[in-house]
């Protein structure tokens, strides 16, 4: 009987992965063209991993997306490669937790490979009934819009969407992570501090320390507080 659950629920797990994917400038659907699309929809399996920076295996995009200081960016996730379907949730079965988004301000969109990346958006654990970022993009069929902060220098940047589930318990976080390469136009002249990743995020982080089905558990933000422009 236990090994038939354990079972079952691995099973789940592994249909329940999932992958950011496609961009959305404004109402213009980008799809993957400026994305740095990840090898596969594992999740990382190491904070200190070099895949903290821009996902599993990333393939850079020949392509960088204009995008306009103060309008309105969206990222997409879903649980297969080259999905678009809502008919299956983005990222589903257990894996609640939050969705953070990231910009870092680099030379090159299309060669960086190092950034000091300031949050721009958080759904964390909120509301009257507590929903998870996770339970959210799922509401919104994988899509997650933020706007660009007007202020900013214009130039190229990195955005680097991001979920974190968080189901397997205590010290085994599973985040997913995926880049899309963009140029800001139109900015001003704020650089906002940033983080490093791999190195924002350590295990013995809060959020990281205690089960999510703890009674005790509090949602406490991982990684800087959100920019607000
Ligand atoms: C970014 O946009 C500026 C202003 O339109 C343009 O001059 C520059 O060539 C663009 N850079 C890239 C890499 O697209
Ligand atoms: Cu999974």
């Amino acid at each position: 009987m236990k090994t038939g659950l354990v079972l079952l629920a691995a099973v789940a797990s592994v249909s329940a992965h999932s992958t950011w994917q496609q961009l959305w400038v404004g109402s213009t659907d980008q799809a993957t063209k400026c994305s740095r699309v990840v090898k596969d929809n594992n999740p990382i399996t190491s904070l200190t991993s070099s895949d903290m920076f821009c996902g599993r295996g990333p393939a850079a995009s020949a392509n960088v997306c204009d995008v306009a200081a103060g309008t309105s960016l969206t990222v997409e996730m879903h649980a297969q490669p080259n999905e678009r379907s809502c008919s299956q949730p983005a990222i589903g079965g257990n894996h609640y937790g939050p969705v953070l988004i990231y910009m870092a301000k680099v030379a090159d969109a299309k060669t960086a490979n190092s950034g000091s990346f300031f949050k721009v958006a958080e759904d964390g654990y909120k509301g009257s009934t507590p929903t998870w970022g996770t339970e959210i993009l799922n509401a919104n069929c994988g899509k997650r819009s933020f706007t660009v902060p007007k202020n900013i220098a214009s130039g190229n940047y990195l955005v680097r969407a991001e979920a974190i589930a968080l189901h397997a318990g205590a010290g085994q976080p599973q985040p997913y992570v995926t880049c899309f390469q963009i140029n800001v136009t139109g900015g001003g002249s704020a650089n906002p501090a940033g983080v490093s990743f791999p190195g924002a995020y350590k295990l013995s982080d809060p959020l990281f320390t205690k089960a999510i089905y703890d009674s005790s558990f509090t949602y406490t933000s991982p990684g800087p507080a959100v920019y607000s422009g």
